[in-house]
């Protein structure tokens, strides 16, 4: 007996779109859950709190739907764990920076951004750094597959290898989120060491003692603990 695999049964390749996001809201209304959405350039890739993400050819920008049929805040994990599995599967070791990047050595190899609504639907946006070039401006803070393999990796191995970890960690996620969690604790590297937090206007300094079950990160501030909800939090490890 198997399990039907949702997420990529249905994939649409675009050359280039403004945001792999806002298509897939767009179209969200005909199209099954687990349809993917992937576009060789984004001309205005989004990031968090109207941050922009640079999105040149040769990554792998792509959104994923779901319709889970309840609002979680966890579900950006689903799509970061995905990311961490898929770069260990081409040989690059990775961790979680609590709650949405992926980061390799100091750097930042990808982020997660996640749009929903309401209860309709949820559109887990992902994007990767594969064989593109770093952007000039991002040289210190961002990474590739490519700068780490010295390989050009073809995408739609990547895709698939992402899409069908997704899969995975989906079904995981809806019946034992729990175990996601724990998994979520395992893989992020910022445990244990100061971090700074930027909520708004406000920075604070704190050691991150732990993920907890709900997702959120608990905050150790000179003594006392401090629970970080997700949401419009940045966080900066401070090494
Ligand atoms: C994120 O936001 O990290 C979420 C990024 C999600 C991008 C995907 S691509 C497919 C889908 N469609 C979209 O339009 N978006 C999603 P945030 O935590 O706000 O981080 C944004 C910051 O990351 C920027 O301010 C830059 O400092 C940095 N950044 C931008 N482009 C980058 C890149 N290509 N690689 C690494 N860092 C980058």
């Amino acid at each position: 007996m198997g399990v039907k695999r949702i997420i990529g049964r249905r994939v649409v390749v675009l050359d280039e779109v403004s945001s792999t996001n806002d298509y897939l809201k767009s179209i969200a209304g005909e199209v099954p859950e687990g349809t993917v959405v992937v576009a060789r350039r984004q001309s205005a890739g989004k990031g968090r709190m109207g941050r922009r993400w640079l999105s040149p050819e040769g990554g792998l920008w792509m959104s994923v739907l779901l319709r889970p049929g309840f609002v979680d805040p966890r579900i950006v994990f689903i799509g970061a764990l995905s990311v961490v599995d898929t770069l260990a599967d081409f040989g690059v070791l990775s961790g979680i920076k609590w709650p949405n990047d992926v980061w390799v050595g100091g750097r930042k190899i990808a982020g997660i951004l996640v749009e929903g609504r309401g209860e309709e639907h949820v559109v887990v946006g992902i994007g990767l750094n594969v064989n593109n070039p770093v952007p000039e401006e991002l040289r210190d803070v961002a990474v590739s597959m490519f700068e780490l393999t010295g390989e050009r990796i073809p995408l739609e191995f990547v895709l698939k290898s992402l899409t069908f970890h997704m899969d995975a960690w989906y079904r995981i996620f809806k019946e034992d989120p729990f175990l996601l969690m724990s998994r979520v604790r395992e893989r992020t590297f910022i445990l244990g060491r100061f971090v700074e937090v930027e909520s708004g206007d406000e920075k604070i300094v704190g050691r991150a003692v732990d993920v907890l079950d709900d997702g959120s990160l608990l905050l150790d501030i000179g003594g006392s603990l401090k629970k970080l909800i997700y949401g419009d939090v940045s966080i900066r490890p401070l090494w």
